[in-house]
């Protein structure tokens, strides 16, 4: 069954339109050229670098055609169309469609910025393969006309209930790259550990880290938003604040409601279920660390956004301390919802002030918060108490016909794992690849076009609780790759009986790129000590 219906090279996620020759051209791995317009430009030029050994694996046998042979690929070329611009930074507005076609036995990708070179590149390197005589070989005519059709495409890694190494992060990116994701939202810190090292407030991660050697220096942090960068990544962090803070109570205990029971304060525990520490929003200190907290972490990351969590509120603690209903009384604000909104209206002005667009967990807007035109929200639930919209469908077209943008999770947390490849028992929860990837994000979409078009895109969430370095890699691959296509490739595309012998021959790649994908059919890849 492994592989017989799908030809060895196809592209994931699936271009827009593609059309490809049966007849093979011949590469000779010792010789390829590839040129660019955009030669200078650093992220092309180690663009071309990084892909050779991708091109063409080191570990395996390849043999060399003779160069006076007919039919052999004489160059690749990747050339900017337009005004010719070595970006800096990808945005959420950025332009990612390519061209890539061959004939004459040139290959060439236009596109009008380099992140649409670095698609078109990716998308070349999957068309080449290694036939059985180990001869490298590529479609010797290919027409591929291809843009995304989500522009937010992206990946959510937990770095604070397990650390997560750098180096594992950066290999991440590398998939992500090959998924053609955009997005890398960095959940940074949580209750279990602050892993963030502030230069501002060194004690967060002195106290909150899980060890000295469990942090995200200032350098680790630069090497992977640079490593992002190359890749056509960008990377958003998330300070989850006022709930999931109990690490920050090791250093900044002053922060943190005491929430009451039988009359008294009560130790903070935070495992308790379902009861997470929570910021004091009657404590001044509160929104003066936020201020300048934000305003490093805006600093420190080029991204012009910056997501603020604000999920799971455990709301009762705040309401069992007699000083901040007290505090609640004296400052006229009368309900639960209205101390929501006025922590909430405290951090969305210090991101206002620092021009920080801010994403958002859906629960402050749950709680009928305003929320500052151009926040985007994420949606992560599925179902709700409030019968009027229950589904994430539902979520999304409320969301983007209130006018904010929308991304969203609900059906992607990649996390959940199960035996078997669809799952029909709700109740372990199991998603695997055919549940991510039949999920259609417009199903039931009603409203404008202008509404339709705050839909931006979903991100697949990894949460950390069973999650490390050791197995991060292969638990997020290749079932992320559903999400990467179902945001990148065209609606119709979505016959999954066919794109699981897609998605197998592209696990086999990421094994041959040095990724540890686990397996999604019975069969093998062939040439690989596993797999
Ligand atoms: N941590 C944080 C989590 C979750 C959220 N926020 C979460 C909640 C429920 C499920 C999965 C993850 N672990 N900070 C919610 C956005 Cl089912």
């Amino acid at each position: 069954m492994k592989g017989k219906r799908s030809s060895p090279n196809a592209v994931w996620p699936q271009p827009q339109h593609s059309n490809i020759s049966i007849d093979l051209l011949y590469i000779r791995p010792n010789d390829l050229a590839v040129y660019s317009n955009l030669q200078t430009c650093d992220i092309i030029g180690k663009a071309i670098e990084r892909y050779k050994p991708i091109f063409f694996p080191p570990t395996l046998t390849m043999n060399q055609p003779s160069a006076s042979m007919e039919n052999i690929l004489q160059n690749l070329t990747l050339n900017i169309k337009g005004n010719i611009q070595c970006e800096k930074h990808i945005e959420l507005n950025s332009n990612e469609a390519y061209n890539l076609t061959i004939k004459q036995k040139v290959a060439l990708v236009e596109a009008f910025t380099v992140w649409g070179l670095l698609r078109g590149l990716e998308t070349f390197s999957q068309l080449i393969y290694i036939n059985e005589q180990n001869y490298v070989v590529i479609n010797s005519s290919v027409d591929i006309i291809d843009s995304p059709r989500f522009r937010h495409r992206g990946a959510m890694l937990d770095s604070a209930r397990h650390f997560i190494p750098v180096s594992i992060i950066k290999k991440n990116l590398d998939v992500m790259s090959y998924n053609k994701f955009n997005v890398f939202h960095w959940h940074l810190v949580d209750d279990q550990s602050f892993p963030f090292e502030s230069k501002t407030f060194p004690n967060l991660s002195r106290a909150g880290a899980f060890s000295p050697d469990h942090v995200y220096t200032p350098a680790d942090v630069v090497d992977i938003i640079e490593h992002a960068r190359l890749r056509g990544v960008r990377v958003i962090p998330e300070i989850d604040t006022p709930g999931h803070t109990y690490s920050w109570s090791k250093s900044m205990p002053e922060l943190i409601t005491v929430c009451w029971a039988h009359g008294k304060p009560r130790q903070a525990i935070y495992s308790i279920q379902g009861e997470t520490e929570i910021f004091n929003p009657s404590e001044p200190k509160v929104y003066s660390t936020m201020d300048a907290l934000l305003r490093e972490v805006h600093d420190r990351f080029p991204s012009n956004y910056i997501h603020l969590g604000m999920d799971e509120v455990y709301d009762k603690c705040w309401l069992s301390n007699p000083n901040i209903r007290q505090w609640m009384v004296d400052n006229n604000i009368l309900s639960t919802r209205n101390l929501h909104r006025y922590y909430a209206d405290q951090i969305l002005n210090i991101a206002r002030n620092i021009s920080v667009t801010p994403i958002v967990w859906q629960d402050v807007w749950d709680e009928h918060v305003k929320l500052p035109p151009g926040t985007i929200i994420q949606v992560w639930k599925d179902s709700s108490d409030n019968i009027e919209f229950n589904t994430w469908a539902s979520y999304l077209n409320r969301a983007a016909n209130e006018g904010y943008y929308v991304i969203l999770s609900s059906p992607w947390y990649i996390n959940y794992i199960g035996y078997g490849k669809y799952n029909t028992d709700a109740s372990v929860m199991n998603l695997e690849f055919f549940k991510y990837y039949e999920v259609e994000p417009l199903k039931q979409f009603s409203g404008s076009n202008e509404a339709r078009e705050r839909v931006l895109g979903g991100e697949a969430c990894l949460w950390g609780e069973f999650v490390d370095g050791t197995n991060l890699l292969s638990r997020f691959w290749p079932k992320a790759a559903a999400v990467a296509e179902r945001l990148w490739s065209p609606a119709h595309v979505n016959n999954s009986e066919d794109a699981q012998f897609r998605l197998d021959i592209h696990r086999c790649r990421l094994l041959r790129r040095g990724i540890p994908a686990q397996p999604i059919l019975n069969g093998y890849c062939g040439n690989y000590e596993s797999g």
